[in-house]
């Protein structure tokens, strides 16, 4: 995991994840008399205290809309808004708060892009190259777009390790292609893509890169910048922040140049009903009430993170990773899915003779939270003919204790189905 912890905090002072434990109150419960091994942090990661505290005090202290009113209330809401923004830009190492777009997560930064951006920048016979190994929510926006515009949706393949084969890329590439869609690392497979190289050769042929950070930014330190990314998208509930709230980041040029997506309040400059003319960067792409509390929560969350450090997470993530492959893979029945060189926090796997959510019902008895399912990336299951998959995901407060839980919990799998 060298390149990109080049640019971390030092790794000399391991994270000690047993006392950060304390910091997430819902780790302390039990289920079903058991206490909870949390293995589903791809799906969603738990809150750490100071952002049900931050969440806590918006409303209660707080509470206003955005953007709107002079009052005090209003002032001190949009200050905290405004501050978050830049909190996230300092986080992804954007240029400028304006590159920063609050969306509810992901799947809606991905659609913004496909229908902002692409209504205008794709046309018939152009091409959009997603891979092989995206979330559904990183092909079905493109999809719909290329059906209504007449493009075409390319797809680089991935290998039976899960990773992207890349000497097919420059095929691939052509000076039709007018934007990649990738994710940095699979919530499937847990590869971690080349996604430096992948720009590069994008821009190359002069096609943007939006880069899909959902299961990237909980893990590795990531500099949008230094990538070159055009677009990069995540969701807060994936990182410690709350549910509903995600970003959009993208470069300001391209923001700039790009219509707005929804129309109503906040992202005008004057209405009229003959005309409208449209706010600037980033109100342009936020109408309506945005999710307040959730942007402020995002921030207590980014904050706590960089107050651990992204490179002892993304450290103490790969010894569980290694501890995780090698302690899983003595059970003779485990087959893994997803055994990339350059993977991040992520088990799925197979029990031989067992589906999945048999498996995943077992461990839910034995207090071990996965998720089982086709983890919304049918086209990885059909790349490897299997409907669904067990997925262990980790977490910076996960310990070698929770793996060891989750072997027993599979022995008993193997008693069940004996
Ligand atoms: N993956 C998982 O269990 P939203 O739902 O918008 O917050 O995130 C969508 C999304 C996009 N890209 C990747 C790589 C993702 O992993 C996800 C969400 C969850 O794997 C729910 S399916």
């Amino acid at each position: 995991m060298t390149d990109a912890l080049e640019s971390s905090p030092p790794l000399d002072l391991p994270l000690d994840a047993h006392a950060l434990r304390a910091d997430f109150p819902v780790l302390a419960r039990t289920v079903h008399d058991r206490p909870l091994v949390y293995l589903d942090n791809a799906a969603t990661t738990q809150k750490p205290q100071v952002v049900l505290d931050a969440l806590d005090r918006y409303y209660g202290e707080y509470n206003s809309n955005v953007h709107r009113g002079v009052h005090r209330l209003s002032q001190e809401a949009t200050e905290a808004f405004e501050a978050a923004r830049i909190t996230v830009q300092r986080f992804l190492g954007a240029a400028a708060s304006h590159e920063i777009v609050f969306t509810r997560g992901t799947t809606e930064s991905v659609n913004l892009v496909a229908n902002a951006w692409g209504r205008a920048n794709v046309g018939a016979g152009d091409e959009i190259l997603v891979t092989e190994m995206e979330h559904h929510s990183n092909i079905v926006p493109w999809q719909m777009l290329c059906e209504a515009v007449g493009a075409t949706l390319k797809v680089l393949p991935m290998d039976d390790r899960g990773e992207l084969r890349m000497e097919r890329l420059d095929d691939l590439l052509t000076e039709r292609t007018r934007l990649v869609a990738v994710v940095h690392v699979s919530n499937a497979l847990g590869t971690w893509n080349p996604v430096e190289t992948i720009i590069g050769r994008a821009h190359a042929v002069g096609a943007l890169v939006l880069v899909d950070g959902a299961q990237s930014i909980p893990h590795l330190p990531v500099d949008v910048q230094r990538l070159d990314a055009d677009f990069y998208a995540l969701s807060g509930h994936k990182a410690y922040g709350p549910m509903g709230i995600g970003v959009l980041y993208g470069k300001a040029a391209v923001l700039d140049a790009m219509p707005p997506w929804q129309g109503g309040g906040d992202m005008i400059r004057m209405v009229t009903f003959e005309k409208t003319t449209y706010g600037e960067l980033p109100c342009k792409f936020e109408a309506g009430t945005p999710d307040v509390a959730g942007a402020i929560g995002l921030a207590a969350a980014f904050d706590y993170v960089e107050g651990i450090g992204r490179g002892r997470i993304a450290a103490h993530e790969a010894d569980l990773l290694e501890y995780g492959t090698r302690v899983l893979g003595e059970i003779p029945e485990v087959r893994f899915i997803g055994t990339a060189d350059r993977k991040a926090a992520v088990l799925s796997l197979l029990f031989e003779g067992v589906h999945p959510h048999d498996v995943g019902t077992i461990l839910d008895r034995e207090g071990v939270a996965v998720r089982t399912g086709h983890h919304c990336a049918y086209p990885v299951m059909q790349h490897f003919g299997i409907p669904a998959t067990t997925r262990a995901s980790l977490a910076l407060y996960n310990t070698r204790e929770d793996l060891d839980a989750l072997v027993r919990a599979l022995t008993r799998v193997r008693e069940v189905f004996a």
